[in-house]
Formats: structure tokens, C-alpha cells, sequence
């Protein structure tokens, strides 16, 4: 067994160059405050199973049905990641093969789309994804993109004007599901959209599938033909995809993904998948999402409390997203201080934000990585004071430096992995 995961020694002899930076980004992420929404801290037993030997084996085809001698221990753990994921989201069929939640999309999209069909889907500058249409994506050069966004009042979703764009481009598939959006989804409102103008219905879930495994989010898989997701986010497995459908549409899904536009699985990956899947059945993996939707509550609320403005005035979810036009500040330059202060974000475009997507008006925060590490509501409040006090002191580098000490003395009362 002893080689069945790598060994930082055997890479500190082999490539002392690699070995130095993996212990950099290990320090980085011990010692940073970090509050980018669609990251986490896979469990050690996840990493186990990406670091493992299953990397070396090739199985192209699926389970029983492969184009390789050998595949038996592989087919055990694709089997065991499809049961579970089964059993988490009670999907009819899942595919867990996608190398990403692009790659997913990808395949459920061309396993019933032809290029030049609608698509309609969020737009990316209000909450939507790369590959839910934008132009310089593979869905927006494949297809015909129509988009739906969010009302300018509420900043959050109106489900009659989606209705009335789909009755005007009448899309083949209506893809739901965001990066930047802090709101709960009305699935079954978008079947009945979905069906009355003939349309598939595909929900992404990639930011929210672990709030959903939890049952802390409604599951669009009843009300959905396609589902998919990415592995990696509040899910908290290894980076990577999934595609879930009804039983219809199975044959097309795996024919896309292999050979279609896969090759050879990722079974390390797979293995992984598996594992976190077994971690996000668990009593303590509820426990964990209860954690990261009770702290982001607290963040955007002590946010509010000093005067900052959260698009839709608060979230339902892992996430939030900060409109900084009130305080005179740019998304680069709140991201550029809140790094120097070891805080980590990212840049975000507001809803009819008039900066362009470089610059942005706002800053996108989450708590799945502070949560898996146990912080919880009290710590949130200490968040809350240090992002405040780096954005007004975004131009002294000496309290910047102060802020990221306390940070990481934050970050240090916490393991990276918390057991729930
Ligand atoms: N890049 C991811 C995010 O940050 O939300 C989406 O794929």
C-alpha cells in the first residue's frame, strides 16, 4: 500500500521546484483568509484517493464495457461514485466522467442539440455562466444564445420576463443555474417554462450541489432533464464534473462524453468523486452546509450593518455578491486590498454594472473554505471588521500588513479540516 498515494519526499528528491511551490500554495492557503465562493478544502480522504494510483489506468468505455484489460478496480469505484451520486440526488442516470463542469455541459447540451440551435440561458454578466452562452465560449460560438438576467429593483430573478424571452427566441434548451447569484431557484416554475415553449430543461448546480445534497437547497432533479454539476465547490470533492439525466437520455449523455469528447476517464478522479460523494451522505456533511449557509447569513449581515449594499439585499446560499458603487470603490481595487490584507476574493461584475468585466463594480464572497475549516458565526463578525477596515485602508499598506497578521492569526486557530 505503500505507493498507492505519492510521497512529498520521493517529489522533494525528484523536483525540488515543484515541491517548494506546492509548499507555498500549502502556506497560502493555511494562512489566507479565503472567500472565493466556488472554492473549498477537499477532505484528506479525498486527496488520498486523487493522489493514488488510479491515475495510471486507462478505461475508456464505462463500467463492464471497457476498451482496456485490467479494469476491474477502476469499474469498483465508478460504480461506487454512480450509486452515490444516485442515491445523494435521486437522479435516474448519472455520468461521472466529465474532467469538468464545462465538459458536462458540453456533452448534455450536444447530446440533444444540433450547432445553430437556441440556447437561452443567464447572462454571465448577471450571475450566469461562461458556458451557459457567452460569446467567447464554445455554447456561444455553437449556438444560438438568447439570455434572461435579473430586474433592476429586486436583483433577483423575475420568472414572467424569463417566460416572456422564451415565448420570443423559443429555445431548444433553457439552462438554468449561476456563479453569481445568491438566490433561491424556482426549478418547478422553470419546468413549466421549460415545457411551455418545447423546451429541455438543464440546471447547472455547480455552486450550490452541496447546500442541495444537504437538503438545504431544493433539488432541480425531479423537474429537470439534465442536471450537472461540478465536484469541487460547495460539494467538496475533487475538481471535476457530473452530468445526471433522465433515464431518455442516458445513451446520448455517455456516447457524448465518450468518445464524443472525452477520451480516457480520470479514474483517480473518480475515485475521489466516490469519496466525496460517501462524505456528502454523511450526518456531519449536513452539519457542515448548515455551517457555511448560517455563516454567509452573518457576513452579508454584518456587510449590511456597515453600510455596504449586497445585490438582492442578502443570500439564501454559500455566497454573496458586494456592490461597491456606494463606497467609491472598484472590484479590482477591493480584490487588489483585500489580497494584500490576506483576504482572498475575486472581482465580480453587479448586475447593469456599468464598469467593464476588468475592473467591475463588485466582489464576489463565500464561506464554504472558512466553514470546512470550522469557523463559524462569531468568526464571521471578525471577517466582517477586517474586510472592512482593509477596503477603507485600501491605500495604507501598513494597516493592510496589520490586517493580514490578524488574519492569519484568524486562520490559525482553525485546522484545515475540521470534522463536523
Ligand atoms: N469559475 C467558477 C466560479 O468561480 O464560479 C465557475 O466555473
Amino acid at each position: 500500500m505503500s505507493n498507492a498515494v505519492g510521497s512529498l519526499d520521493a517529489l522533494k528528491a525528484t523536483d525540488p521546484d515543484v515541491y517548494a511551490a506546492i509548499l507555498a500554495e500549502e502556506e497560502r492557503q493555511r494562512d489566507r483568509l479565503l472567500l472565493i465562493a466556488s472554492e473549498n478544502f477537499a477532505s484528506p480522504a479525498v486527496l488520498a484517493a486523487q493522489g493514488s494510483i488510479m491515475t495510471n489506468k486507462y478505461a475508456e468505455g464505462y463500467p463492464g464495457k471497457r476498451y482496456y484489460g485490467g479494469c476491474q478496480h477502476v469499474d469498483t469505484v465508478e460504480d461506487l461514485a454512480i450509486q452515490r451520486c444516485k442515491q445523494i440526488f435521486g437522479a435516474e442516470h448519472v455520468n461521472v466522467q466529465p474532467h469538468s463542469g464545462s465538459q458536462a455541459n458540453m456533452a448534455a447540451y450536444l447530446s440533444v442539440l444540433k450547432p445553430g440551435d437556441t440556447i437561452l440561458g443567464m447572462d454571465l454578466a448577471q450571475g450566469g455562466h461562461l458556458t451557459h452562452g457567452s460569446k467567447v465560449n464554445f455554447s456561444g460560438i455553437l449556438f444560438r444564445v438568447f439570455s434572461y438576467g435579473v430586474e433592476r429593483e429586486t436583483e433577483t430573478i423575475n420568472y414572467d420576463a424569463v417566460q416572456k424571452i422564451a415565448e420570443e427566441c423559443k429555445p431548444r434548451l433553457l439552462v438554468v443555474g449561476a456563479s453569481a447569484y445568491a438566490r433561491t431557484f424556482d426549478f418547478p416554475r422553470f419546468q413549466q417554462i421549460a415545457k411551455s415553449v418545447g423546451a429541455y430543461l438543464l440546471v447547472d448546480i455547480a455552486h450550490i450541489a452541496g447546500l442541495i445534497a444537504a437538503g438545504l437547497h431544493p433539488n432541480p432533479v425531479p423537474y429537470a432533464d439534465f442536471v450537472t454539476t461540478t465536484t469541487h465547490k460547495t460539494l467538496r470533492g475533487p475538481r471535476g464534473g457530473v452530468v445526471m439525466c433522465k433515464e431518455e437520455y442516458a445513451k446520448g449523455v455517455d456516447k457524448l462524453l465518450f468518445p464524443g469528447i472525452q477520451g480516457g476517464p480520470l479514474m483517480h478522479v473518480i475515485a475521489a468523486k466516490a469519496v466525496a460523494f460517501k462524505e456528502a451522505l454523511s450526518p456531519a456533511f449536513t452539519r457542515y452546509q448548515q455551517q457555511v449557509i448560517a455563516n454567509a447569513k452573518v457576513l452579508a449581515q454584518g456587510l449590511i450593518d456597515r453600510g455596504y449594499k449586497i445585490v438582492s439585499g442578502g443570500t439564501d446560499t454559500h455566497l454573496m455578491l458586494l456592490n461597491l458603487t456606494n463606497k467609491g470603490i472598484t472590484g479590482k481595487e477591493a480584490d487588489a486590498a483585500l489580497g494584500e490584507a490576506g483576504i482572498i476574493v475575486n472581482k465580480n461584475a453587479v448586475p447593469y454594472d456599468e464598469k467593464p468585466p476588468a475592473v467591475a463594480s463588485g466582489i464576489r464572497l463565500g464561506t464554504p473554505v472558512v466553514s470546512t475549516r470550522g469557523m463559524r458565526e462569531a468568526d464571521m463578525k471578525e471577517i466582517v471588521g477586517l474586510v472592512d477596515r482593509a477596503l477603507q485602508n485600501r491605500q495604507d499598506p501598513a494597516v493592510l500588513d496589520e490586517i493580514r497578521a490578524q488574519a492569519k492569526a484568524l486562520c490559525g486557530r482553525f485546522p484545515i479540516f475540521h470534522p463536523y
